[in-house]
């Protein structure tokens, strides 16, 4: 080797070592100001908690980033996503059992963000608690008036009849039959969590309520498998509807389909939903309290047409439609069959319904918890057997 190569190769490593030593710096600086960007969002106020200082927390608590794709220096690639939770401050035992539970079986291996929503300010507590569990990678967001409360082109005297002659048919659902704040949450989570601006910089969302449960270890990034395979729409339970809460919603859907016949797509999944060629709703839809899916799909100008077009006739006040039939049939209709994608691996409870791996193989590489004996999946009030036969071709 030449003189001149053997310095030209010293210079090489000095160069590198001196690359290495700046770009560490540089992130231990970049952890440190993307948590004082969290931290400060926790400032003002009367809500000032002592705990949130950059001073008190620096000894006590490891920050770390925020992972958005922007910021992201080291670990596992990130998708363009976030965890997102609707919540009422009464519900902060059940979020904290849901939120303890993603992260044990998924989230602390990648990072993920999340996002609470809630109609009223949350307390003080709510985040104190749900920032300590997430590491501080959680943002609060109250919800806009007018993304939340009854429309006031609504007939109040119509919709109170309403409500009261569900009652009165005895359509059981909770409490939820006689509610406003029930309708008004069905209407936000078809038409407006993805408008919210704290929802605005993400593409995929995960959606997760108070109380539900994941049963095993989630070995692969969900997210990422979406984008990687031009997935929109994430499943685990598919259900009947109660036919008296959404009685007059699919004509509506009939009269959109003729009026934009642009926005169905080729190769949908109107067999799913219908055993005669539409004619007829069989009221199967995936469950929408647990969602991975692409909000660029409801942003878009299919939905987006579909959704005024069912507010417009007040259905979510003048009968009790669900978000969960109306993101199914919009994605059932607006995308191919193969963008919809049901996630077996993924063991989820959610009050007494749960699917759990049927795959032995699955179930136990996933140190899954559940019992598959008790899986929903083809249980006679699962639509499962039906979307099978129906991805099957037959
Ligand atoms: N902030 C807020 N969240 C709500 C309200 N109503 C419901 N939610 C949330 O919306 C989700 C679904 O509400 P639930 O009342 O459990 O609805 P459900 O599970 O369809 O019906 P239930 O059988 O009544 O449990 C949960 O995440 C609730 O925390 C509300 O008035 N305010
Ligand atoms: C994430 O997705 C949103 C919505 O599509 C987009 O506006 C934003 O630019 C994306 N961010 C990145 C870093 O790709
Ligand atoms: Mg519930």
């Amino acid at each position: 080797m030449s003189r001149l190569a053997r310095y030209a190769i010293l210079i090489l490593a000095v160069l590198v070592g001196v690359h290495y030593t700046l770009s560490f710096i540089h992130d231990e600086y970049r952890q440190a100001t993307a948590f004082s960007n969290i931290a400060s969002k926790f400032r003002g106020g009367d809500d000032d908690f002592p705990y949130y200082d950059d001073e008190s927390t620096s000894s006590s608590y490891t920050p770390r980033p925020n992972p958005s794709p922007e910021s992201q220096s080291s670990g596992p690639r990130l998708a363009n996503a976030t965890f997102v939770m609707l919540a009422r401050n009464s519900d902060l035992d059940g979020a904290m059992r849901a939120i303890r539970a993603i992260e044990d079986r998924f989230n602390t291996r990648h990072g993920y963000p999340y996002v609470f929503l809630n109609d009223v300010e949350f307390s003080s507590e709510f985040k104190r608690r749900m920032s300590v569990l997430t590491g501080f990678n959680a943002a609060f967001g109250v919800i806009p008036s007018d993304h939340w409360n009854q429309p006031d082109w609504i007939d109040e005297n119509k919709a109170t009849e309403a409500r009261k002659s569900l009652v009165a048919a005895k359509v059981k659902y909770g409490g939820a039959a006689d509610s406003v704040s029930y309708r008004n949450m069905c209407r936000f989570n078809s038409g407006f969590f993805f408008k919210h601006p704290l929802m605005q910089k993400y593409r995929w969302y995960w959606r997760i309520e108070p109380n539900v449960q994941f049963h095993c270890n989630i070995l692969n990034d969900p997210f990422l498998f979406m984008e990687e395979n031009n997935k929109v729409y994430g499943f685990t339970i598919t259900v009947y509807e109660i036919a008296a809460s959404i009685r007059s919603l699919w004509g509506h859907v009939t009269d959109f389909i003729s009026q934009h016949p642009e926005h169905i797509a080729e190769d949908n999944s109107m067999g799913f939903l219908s055993g005669n060629r539409g004619k007829t709703y069989n009221t199967c839809h995936f469950w929408s309290n647990f969602e991975i899916a692409d909000m660029d799909f409801w942003r878009g100008p299919a939905y987006t047409d579909f959704f005024e077009h069912l507010d417009k006739i007040g259905g979510f006040y003048y009968e009790r439609w669900g978000d969960a039939p109306i993101h199914s049939i919009a994605v059932s209709l607006f995308l191919r069959k193969d963008q919809i994608h049901f996630f077996e691996e993924i063991g989820y409870q959610h009050d007494d319904w749960s699917h759990c791996p049927l795959s032995e193989d699955i179930w136990v590489k996933g140190r899954c918890s559940c019992d598959q004996k008790h899986s929903f999946d083809y249980d006679g009030s699962s639509c499962k057997r039906r979307w099978d036969r129906f991805m099957n071709g037959s």
